[in-house]
């Protein structure tokens, strides 16, 4: 739901018709990635914070600092804030703006990966280890090499492989690195750079991580979205292309590429055959939330499966005041994922 509209709603009407209810409420909570370690769900989500920083398209006002983690026994027992995980001024090449993480596990040790805007004013991601689930986090002291831009989602396939796919246009700078290095010029205007309407759309990103699953073991790779016809998306068609927040799930053999449309607020997907696509588009997982931003994560908890998404309905609209919630979502018999409405 676009932040022009906020005004006009009645949000003790609209809690009353929302499909769910934060999580948590001491803190703020964004972009949620929950994962199932060891039968405990654990949610790795932004913090968000007023850090009075003015409003623009780049995302200035997302200054986020650090980051906490939720967990939670089973999908409706209470959920849990563990406190912080890992501080941006523990975090030697980070700057600021703490933005969507990610995490997973290998051999007993817990990695969250995470974005920031680095020294230079450039998007980079992190790596951060810990033994536990909750943390506390101990960050690498540069970024991973070759990373760029923004939203990390790490996926663990069934031989034991780790992927990273990761991208965020506008503020997230995807569009600065068409050329394969980044492009520092003005205007710094968060649509300057991106490709008109009838090109293709920029493509998100992915690469196998290393065995320690501290860096990229090849170079990032373009993942095409297709439409039925094979044919790429193009940057016109921005009800369907993609924006930033990816994520990857496994279902029936089959890989699902999930994602935000961005500037026209939907979950999409995409089904595909391997790690690195092409993934054919197949429609929404989620309708527009209250706030600006969509992100969300796809999550098997006991057999059933769970979008954990966020809306700013607890703070009333203020787009980068939002709150984690869970709702079940459904595969059909064909494979396709019925859209939620997040407000009946
Ligand atoms: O939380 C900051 C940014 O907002 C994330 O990185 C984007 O996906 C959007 O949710």
């Amino acid at each position: 739901m676009p932040e022009a509209s906020i005004e006009n709603i009645d949000f003790e009407d609209l809690n009353k018709r929302a499909i769910s209810q934060p999580l948590v409420t001491n803190i703020y909570t964004a972009d949620p990635s929950a994962h199932v370690f060891n039968g405990t769900i654990y949610i790795y989500p932004s913090h968000d914070v007023d850090a009075g920083e003015a409003f623009d398209d780049l995302g200035s006002h997302f200054a986020m600092e650090d980051y906490h983690v939720i967990s939670m026994d089973s999908i409706d027992s209470e959920a849990i804030d563990h406190g912080v995980a890992l501080h941006v001024n523990d975090v030697p090449w980070a700057k600021e703006q703490m933005w969507a993480p990610d995490a997973n596990e290998k051999d007993g040790t817990y990695y969250l990966f995470f974005p920031a805007k680095a020294y230079d004013g450039i998007f980079r991601i992190g790596v951060a280890t810990s033994k536990s689930p909750t943390g506390p986090f101990t960050a690498q002291p540069e970024a991973i090499k070759g990373s760029f831009s923004i939203d990390p989602a790490v996926f663990k396939d069934d031989d034991g492989s780790y992927y990273m796919y990761f991208g965020g246009l506008w503020g997230g700078q995807l569009q600065r690195w068409k050329s394969g290095e980044f492009n520092g010029e003005y205007p710094e205007s968060p649509t300057a750079f991106l490709p008109e309407g009838n090109e293709k759309a920029l493509l998100p990103l992915v690469a196998k991580m290393t065995d320690d699953l501290l860096e990229f073991s090849e170079k990032p790779r373009g993942i095409e979205i297709v439409d039925k016809n094979g044919d790429l998306l193009l940057a016109k068609d921005n009800e369907r292309r993609f924006f930033e927040a990816a994520w990857l799930h496994k279902y029936n053999e089959k890989y699902y590429f999930s994602y935000s449309t961005g500037d026209t607020h939907f979950i999409c997907y995409a089904v595909g055959d391997n790690p690195y696509g092409p993934f054919t588009y197949d429609g929404r997982i989620l309708n527009p939330v209250v706030g600006w931003t969509s992100h969300h994560s796809v999550c098997e908890v006991d057999g059933k499966w769970y979008l954990f998404y966020h809306d700013s309905s607890l703070s009333k609209g203020v787009t980068h005041l939002r709150s984690v919630k869970v709702a079940e979502i459904t595969h059909r018999e064909d494979g396709s994922i019925e859209t939620l409405n997040p407000y009946k």
